[in-house]
């Protein structure tokens, strides 16, 4: 039916269903409860090309579309969200960036590291008191008299992967007073004097992923690693959120599909009132309804990589189809798991299966690279063209 999925495309699929039932089924209830860091399967999934899909074979990558990778993270997904958000922050976060507005020499040194799973990449927009206004951020760096170095100080928050993230993506103020353009974005050695991570954040779902804050006390940056020119950081960040929001729709269709397979096998089991529980209009409603939101996510997303790769050529933005995904599918999300605890019952609300894990995974879907209501914002304007 949709013949633009061709044979790769299910090849990719493939792996990334059979390395998620192999490598991340057995460990993904124990890294929740526990909220370790999985970082054997995160360095294997880098081994096998699952961290730069969408990256050119020239920098190590799988050279695919975002279709592939789409595929791929809402595979992995559907077995532990953890484990995509770390593979998401990878491909479109921290690579996107770089390839996209990167000098050869930084796509060489930092994605080829990223992309073959040697290194952990991070990307680093929101601070404590600048969240969805994005642009209202406080860090800053100041290029030093020599030219040579900016000289870096602030904090960022929330931080994907940032307690293991061996390069960050950072976006902090070079002008202050010319607001969202006078941000500007840096490639970040984490192993450098001056930067320091915070605790991991305790948090509700994706649990093994890990979060933390990050400071920079006079961090020298080496010109070099400016991404971009000054002042275009704003877009470089939001251009790439563009992107994060498809990976975003695709790790909630995973947990969804995860929701509502579990739910249609335990409808087709469990009895009461001597018969299957399937059997009951009232289930067989909410297994419809929640059906019916899947696929229509699956379709959202479909478009917003289609869109998504056809900007290559036409340099079109494709924000509106990535957050019309991302808004649709995350809601859903949370929505499918919500159906699927109550068709479970008590079994549902107990850790003794995955139900409450998705439920509680799918939230931040909701939330991160961009919550529901700035994604409404940003699909508005877009109809619009009014701010
Ligand atoms: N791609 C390229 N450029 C974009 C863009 C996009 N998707 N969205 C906005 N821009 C540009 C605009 O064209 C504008 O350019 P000019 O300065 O040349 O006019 C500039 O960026 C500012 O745009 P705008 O005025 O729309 O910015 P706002 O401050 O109103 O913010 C929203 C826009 C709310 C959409 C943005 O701040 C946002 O997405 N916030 C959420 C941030 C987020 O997702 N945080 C999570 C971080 S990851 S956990």
């Amino acid at each position: 039916m949709f013949d633009f999925i061709t044979e790769e495309h299910r090849e990719i699929q493939q792996l990334a269903r059979d390395f998620a039932q192999r490598s991340i089924a057995p460990i993904a209830e124990a890294h929740d409860e526990s909220g370790d860091f999985p970082i054997d399967t995160i360095r294997q999934m880098g081994q096998m090309g699952f961290m730069g899909i969408e990256v050119p074979e020239e920098y190590g990558g799988v050279g695919m579309d975002t279709l592939a990778y789409s595929l791929a993270l809402t595979e992995i997904c559907k077995v532990d969200a953890s484990h995509g958000t770390v593979m998401s922050v990878n491909n479109s976060l921290f690579s996107h960036g770089i390839l996209k507005f990167g000098t050869e020499e930084q796509k060489h040194k930092y994605v080829t590291a990223v992309a073959t799973g040697e290194k952990l990449g991070a990307y680093s927009l929101t601070e404590p008191m600048s969240g969805s206004d994005a642009g209202n951020m406080k860090s800053t760096a100041v290029l030093n008299e020599e030219g040579t170095h900016y000289v870096i100080n602030g904090r960022k928050s929330w931080v994907t992967s940032a307690p293991y993230a061996d390069i960050i993506v950072l976006f902090v103020m070079t002008d202050p007073q010319a607001k969202h353009r006078g941000v500007t974005a840096f490639i970040i050695e984490t192993d450098q004097p001056g930067f320091e991570r915070g605790k991991k954040e305790p948090k509700l779902g994706i649990r093994a992923s890990a979060t933390s804050e990050i400071m920079f006390e006079n961090y020298l940056c080496p010109i070099e690693n400016r991404l971009g020119k000054e002042g275009e950081g704003f877009k470089i960040a939001m251009t790439v959120l563009d992107a994060g929001r498809i990976g975003i729709a695709s790790q909630a269709l995973g947990i969804a599909d995860a929701a509502l397979e579990a739910s249609i096998a335990y409808a087709k089991e469990r009895e009461a009132f001597g018969q299957k529980i399937g059997q009951f209009q009232m289930i067989q409603q909410k297994l419809a309804d929640m059906k019916t939101r899947v696929e229509a996510s699956r379709l959202l997303i479909y478009q917003a990589c289609l869109a998504k790769s056809a900007s290559k050529k036409s340099g079109k933005r494709y924000s509106l189809e990535a957050s019309m995904a991302k808004l649709y599918a995350s809601e859903s999300a949370m929505w499918v798991t919500t159906q699927a605890i109550q068709i479970h019952g008590g079994m549902g609300y107990s850790k003794e299966m995955p139900l409450e894990r998705y439920f509680r995974d799918a939230k931040i879907t909701e939330i991160y690279e961009g919550t529901s209501e700035i994604q409404r914002m940003v699909i508005a304007r877009s109809l619009t063209g009014l701010r």
